[in-house]
């Protein structure tokens, strides 16, 4: 097994930071020493296999992005990114972890959904992995089995309010399986938008003619993601279910959040980089720049861009310090502009949803730091702590301590990424949804379980290093 001390840089955790070694012994963390200890009589420095130098750098817990969805079939094609690729690109850029959805189809089996989903990811996956459950077909079979999947190391589901004929669910049948999240501590996931108003409105813009991808954010309004976020959060009372939101994005769907988390709800949400970062008037054209060209598809995602003037990033931002919003994941969802996003050329219906981000979340939150939005022990916290504690796998990862994994990234705040298709893109994706983005700070080094797997401009990671994640329940209720 190999010994690996990580020397002279400054390790951050949720709560703080300090100058301390990292001694990792095999997969795990052995000991988190004062610089230069000695330990047990013996200098550990010379009694390692390897020495990381990570002087004038932080030591953080690798990066868990809960939120991710390789090879999804949507929208008459399928995410661009296999396990294979998209758990590499999650690697070059500090993550560590990915909890993926499983999908079940309506009509098909939970047990069938999901053996498919692991049959996609074994043996593929660059980093660990876990999964949430889609249930797209609530039924007395499916219920059933949804109660029996912690016991196979799942311990949340996810339904839509959106995509009617999709993977929508009434609210008969959200009521029904709340239940069995009240039953079993399972954690309810909401897409909270209202898909059927929107369909509507989608149509009627579509019939006047408005077909541009700037109409996807127009008919995705704050109202139907506002009204949904409500009325999930009151299903959740009502059943006594953990409620957790999914890619938050408007303003006012965080009011709805901040009211039940004051009532004492057991509610939590999560945003993205694409809602903190970009905006309706940049990027789908409201501006007049790219009005009426199909640029606009590259960001078309749900819940959709949202307007800067109406203040929906600052107030992503503000809930990210006060925890009405508790993580930041990337809802990594690619597809590439030809013959995917292409598909909706002449119809914004049509354009399949979704941005890639999963290989620069760590470093697009590092951000946060670099402009005072938020402190170094908060970037830790949203991307990495409170993902393992929300999701069951706290102890394990999501922290530099004894005993936990050895998933580690040697961060440097004074390096520099440029993000862009020929610069550090490695997703399967043929254009970057953040292109000419130049950053500060730079993922140097990663370890997954004790084996370095990105070294500098290295990769030295394989297909089949990531094992499945059996998760507990989350750890983070109130
Ligand atoms: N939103 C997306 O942008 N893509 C996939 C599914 C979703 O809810
Ligand atoms: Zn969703
Ligand atoms: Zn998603």
């Amino acid at each position: 097994m190999t010994t690996t001390l990580i020397t002279g840089g400054t390790v951050v955790s949720a709560t703080g930071r300090a100058a301390a070694d990292v001694l990792v012994d095999g997969e795990t963390i052995r000991a988190v020493l004062e610089p230069g200890a000695a330990l047990l009589g013996t200098d550990v420095a010379a009694s390692v296999d390897r020495v990381i130098d990570a002087t004038g750098k932080y030591v953080i817990p690798g990066g868990i992005d809960a939120h991710t969805h390789m090879q999804l079939p949507f929208g008459g094609t399928e995410a661009s990114d296999t396990f294979e690729t998209g758990t590499r690109a999650a690697a070059w850029g500090g993550t560590t972890s990915i909890i993926d959805f499983a999908v079940q189809t309506y009509g098909q089996r939970i047990e069938d959904g999901l053996a498919a989903w692991h049959e996609k990811a074994a043996g593929n996956c660059a980093i660990d992995y876990g999964f949430h459950q889609i249930v797209g077909d609530v039924n007395e079979a499916s219920l059933a089995t949804l109660r029996r999947l912690p016991d196979e190391g799942i311990t949340s589901f996810k339904m839509f309010m959106a995509y009617p004929g999709v993977f929508y669910s009434d609210d008969a049948q959200i009521l029904k399986a709340m239940q069995v999240s009240r039953d079993t501590g399972m954690l309810t996931m909401m897409h909270a938008e209202n898909g059927p108003a929107i369909d509507v409105l989608a149509t009627q813009l579509v019939e006047q003619g408005r077909t541009d991808p700037f109409y996807h954010g127009v008919a995705r309004a704050w109202e139907m993601e506002e009204e949904a976020t409500h009325r999930a959060i009151m299903l959740a009372k009502l059943t006594a279910a953990p409620l957790y939101i999914v890619h938050v994005s408007a303003k006012q769907a965080v009011e709805q959040l901040a009211w039940a988390r004051d009532k004492g709800q057991n509610v939590y949400g999560e945003t993205c980089p694409q809602y903190l970062y970009l905006s309706l008037e940049d990027q789908l054209g409201a501006k007049g720049e790219q009005w009426g060209s199909f640029e606009g598809a590259k960001w078309v995602c749900s819940t959709p861009l949202r307007s800067r003037e109406e203040g929906h990033q600052d107030s992503m931002w503000q809930a990210l310090r006060t925890n009405d919003l508790q993580m930041v994941s990337t809802d990594h969802c690619p597809f590439c502009m030809k013959d995917q996003k292409e598909l909706g050329l002449g119809d914004f219906r049509k354009i399949p949803n979704g941005i890639g981000s999963i290989e620069h979340r760590m470093d697009l939150m590092y951000q946060g730091v670099v402009t005072g939005e938020i402190t170094l022990e908060r970037w830790v916290e949203l991307t990495s702590t409170t993902p393992a504690r929300m999701f069951g796998l706290y102890g394990t990862k999501g922290v530099i301590q004894p005993g936990a994994d050895a998933d580690i990234v040697v961060y440097d705040p004074n390096g520099h990424t440029s993000i862009g298709l020929e610069k550090t893109h490695h997703m399967n994706m043929d254009y970057s949804a953040w292109e000419g983005y130049e950053i500060d700070g730079h993922v140097d080094t990663v370890l997954s379980r004790g084996k370095v797997i990105v070294d500098g401009d290295q990769y030295l990671g394989a297909k089949g290093d990531g094992r499945f994640l059996k998760r507990g329940l989350s750890q983070y209720l109130i």
